[in-house]
Formats: structure tokens, C-alpha cells, sequence
């Protein structure tokens, strides 16, 4: 019998590789790790409450390795071996994202762990786009990117022999785990040279600077790696006294006491040499991001964050975070009321103080103490604020719009596989820790 390393273990092990790949290709990137890292422990000291709740929910083991990181992909059979590449460590296609309405030519999903015990253990993630072509207008630019991207091959045939050997045995062992993230590194790392010539990648820029970026080059290059802050206000500040210039927005919902979905800022991305068939140029691609976590909203909780962003996002009066903080006054800023509410998602646990009798509502057992409902972390992206970070990161001059045109059953046919409805997973969650809890405390008649 031959031992398999967890998959979870092979995606810390690939998460800190990548990790640290990206250091090197971004020194910026390094000096935001250490400043999130501080900022963090900064925010624990000062906040007991948040660290004692943190912990207690088995989150804070998380904070340190957790990150997000992203790629753009170029056809299905792409979409397909990434598949098959992320599935060996734990990660599997979550969520549907249409950016063709912010005007750029992608959908996407994001690869990540399902299970409660994965997220805990390491939730890094990858969002990962598929390029449109089907939107670009200049079909015989269409034609010939399609013929370059059929030339290139992104997966390693080692990491491939691998991917193969683990789809058949069930898992790969610790050697071949080491040197599966070994080959798989190869796929995302940054090539200065272009596979295309300078004319031709000016006119793949013309069409979309997506475009170039996707067709130009080798492989689908980490474009950024975002850790986790628990105070994305006292990052944003701290930053250009490290010499990193942040975008100006914070996208997503405004500070506030209880956190919901996700709030995200980058600094700008990094004007590249690149070398286009023996002429220098160059490349804008790879940028940082920061991120703060809430609680994962309902349909219900959403429907209220969508329309409240809409209308701070049509409104004209005040500054933006004035009109953020007016527009999200409909959504309760306490975890209490949320939940009371069916706002947002909850993981019940029992204390050890069981109650003596039944208890005639789950109000009067959280209220005893004896029922907890710790805010589930929303582990997914949110279309509109990816849309932001992409704008922001391919140059401001990229506004063009599509005719919305989401296609989740095209991109689940690309992917050859379907994918997760993130709702259903928070849901299932919630709802298997109430059973669990009740039944610790005696009070499963609730
Ligand atoms: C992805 C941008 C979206 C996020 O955190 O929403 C994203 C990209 O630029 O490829 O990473
Ligand atoms: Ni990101």
C-alpha cells in the first residue's frame, strides 16, 4: 500500500511555491505580504473579541497561508487540463462570472477547496477567466490568435504524466506530490519573451488589451496573489509609505462592524520588458491585491448589496465612500439582525454548557449561550468588483462594452464539467452544523 499525500496538503505545499515564485517575479508583492502580516497581527492585539471569535471558529490557523490568485486561459483544452490540474490539489470549479458586461471579453470561475475541514486547512484560491473570442469583432485577428494559441501547450508533459498517474491511482505519493508542484509551477510562471512578433501584439492590443495579454505569451502567468488583511483601510494607508501606489476605490461594500462579502484593492500593475521576437517592449501585467473577508450573503442578503452598490455606483452626489456608506445603510450592520433576517450565512456550534430543558427557539439557545453561529467567510468573488480590478490593472483607456452576454452553459461545455453553485454549499454548511449542534445540546426537536 502506498501512502497519498492529502490533497490539501499538496495545495499548501503548491499555494507556498507559488508564493513564493511570485516574491521573486514581484519583489511589491513580498513587501505587501509582510505588511498584511503585521497589520494583522496589529488588528488581533487590538481587537480581543475578533481574535477569541476567530479562533474559536478554527479560522485564525488559516489567516496566515491564505491568499487568491489569478489566471487567464486561452481555449477549452486549457480550460480543461487546469481543471484536471486543480483537481489533484483539492480545487474545484466554484461559481459562474460573467465580466462581459463591464466590457471584457471573459468568463470565469473559481477554482477552490468545497469542503469545510479543506477551507480550514488552506482555502487558497484561483480565479481563472476564459478568453471570448466569440466577442471580438475582427474575425481574421480572431482567426490567427486562435492558430498561436493551438501552437502552445501550457501544461508540462510531466505535469500531465502525473495528473494521469493521480486520476488513476487516486492520489499521487509525497515524492510525486513535490514533484508534481515542481511541473505545475511551470505553467504559471512569467516569460519576458513574447511568442508573438511587436506588430503583431500591438494588434492583439487593439482589440483587447485581454487579448494580448492571454495570446502573447507562453503560458497564463499568475497575474497577482492577494493575501488576506483583517483591515484593508489600514493597508490601503500604509502602502505608499512602502512605496506601493493603490488604486484609488476600495471596490465592494463600505467599512463596517460586522464585514459581509469581500472588500479588495490592488496597486496598479507593473509596466514589463518584454522581448517581441528580438525587439524590446513592453507589457502590462502583473499587479498586487489585498482583500478583507465578511460573511457570505443569501440570495436575499445579496438582492440588498446589489441594489445598494448600484445605486452608490449611479449616484453623483458626495464622495464615494459618503455615498457607500449612505447607500449600504439598508443592510443591518450586526450579525445578529442578519441572521434573524436570513441575510447571511451562519455555522452554528454548541458551547459546552447544554441546557437542562428543551428550549423553545433557537433565539432562546444562542441567547443562553449555549448555540453560537459563528459568520461563514465568503469564499467566492464578486463580478462587479473583479471587474474594477481588471479595468484597473489593464490601463483605464479599456472601456469598450459587449452586449451582456453571459454563457454558462458555453463555459461549462469548455470546461467539461459544471460548477458549483456557491449558494447551495453555504446552505448545506449551515444547515449540517445546526443539525450537529442541536443534537450535542439535546434540543434536536428545534
Ligand atoms: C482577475 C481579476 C479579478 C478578483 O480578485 O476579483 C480578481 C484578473 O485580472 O485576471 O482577481
Ligand atoms: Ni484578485
Amino acid at each position: 500500500m502506498t501512502e497519498h499525500m492529502h490533497p490539501d496538503a499538496i495545495r499548501t505545499l503548491f499555494s507556498q511555491a507559488m508564493s513564493d515564485m511570485y516574491r521573486t517575479e514581484v519583489p511589491q508583492y513580498g513587501t505587501l505580504i509582510d505588511l498584511v502580516r503585521e497589520v494583522n497581527a496589529d488588528t488581533l492585539v487590538a481587537d480581543p473579541a475578533l481574535s477569541a471569535q476567530l479562533r474559536a471558529a478554527g479560522e485564525l490557523d488559516r489567516l496566515d497561508v491564505e491568499r487568491h490568485g489569478a489566471i487567464r486561459l486561452g481555449s477549452a483544452q486549457e480550460l480543461q487540463a487546469i481543471r484536471r490540474m486543480f483537481a489533484v490539489m483539492g480545487m474545484f470549479p466554484v461559481g459562474y462570472y460573467d465580466l462581459s458586461v463591464a466590457g471584457i471579453p471573459v468568463h470565469s470561475t473559481a477554482f477552490r477547496p468545497v469542503d469545510e475541514t479543506s477551507l480550514k486547512r488552506n482555502p487558497f484560491r484561483v480565479f481563472t477567466s476564459l478568453l471570448r473570442l466569440d466577442l471580438i469583432k475582427d474575425r481574421t485577428l480572431v482567426a490567427e490568435a486562435e492558430e498561436i494559441l493551438n501552437q502552445r501547450q501550457i501544461v508540462t508533459d510531466g505535469a500531465f504524466a502525473l495528473m494521469d498517474r493521480a486520476e488513476a491511482n487516486g492520489g499521487l505519493t509525497e515524492a510525486e506530490a513535490e514533484e508534481f508542484v515542481r511541473e505545475a509551477l511551470e505553467t504559471f510562471r512569467w516569460h519576458s519573451d513574447a511568442t508573438v512578433s511587436a506588430e503583431t501584439y500591438e494588434k492583439l492590443v487593439a482589440a483587447h488589451r485581454l487579448v494580448a495579454d492571454v495570446v502573447s505569451f507562453r503560458g497564463p502567468h499568475i497575474n497577482h496573489l492577494t493575501p488576506r488583511t483583517l483591515d484593508i483601510d489600514a493597508v490601503q494607508r500604509a502602502m505608499p509609505e512602502r512605496g506601493i501606489d493603490p488604486k484609488a476605490v476600495i471596490e465592494g461594500p463600505p467599512r463596517r462592524a460586522a464585514d459581509i462579502l469581500l472588500r479588495q484593492t490592488s496597486f496598479k500593475a507593473l509596466q514589463e520588458e518584454v522581448i517581441f521576437h528580438g525587439i524590446p517592449g513592453t507589457h502590462l501585467a502583473r499587479f498586487g491585491e489585498i482583500e478583507q473577508r465578511g460573511v457570505a450573503l443569501t440570495p436575499k442578503g445579496r438582492a440588498l448589496y446589489d441594489l445598494a452598490l448600484a445605486e452608490v455606483r449611479a449616484g453623483k452626489s458626495g464622495s464615494y465612500t459618503e455615498r457607500l456608506e449612505a447607500g449600504f445603510a439598508a443592510l443591518p450592520d450586526n450579525h445578529d439582525t442578519m441572521r434573524r433576517d436570513a441575510l447571511a450565512f451562519y455555522r452554528y456550534r454548541a458551547t459546552g454548557t447544554a441546557p437542562a430543558s428543551k428550549a423553545d427557539s433557537l433565539d432562546a439557545l444562542i441567547d443562553s449561550g449555549a448555540l453560537v453561529a459563528d459568520p461563514q467567510v465568503y469564499e467566492d468573488f464578486l463580478p462587479v468588483s473583479a471587474a474594477g480590478i481588471f479595468q484597473s490593472n489593464l490601463g483605464s483607456d479599456d472601456q469598450s462594452s459587449y452586449r451582456p452576454a453571459a454563457n454558462k452553459d458555453a463555459f461549462e461545455t469548455a470546461l467539461g464539467a459544471q460548477v458549483s453553485d456557491e449558494i447551495a454549499l453555504y446552505a448545506a454548511t449551515e444547515a449540517k452544523s445546526l443539525v450537529i449542534a442541536l443534537e450535542t445540546l439535546g434540543q434536536s426537536h428545534l
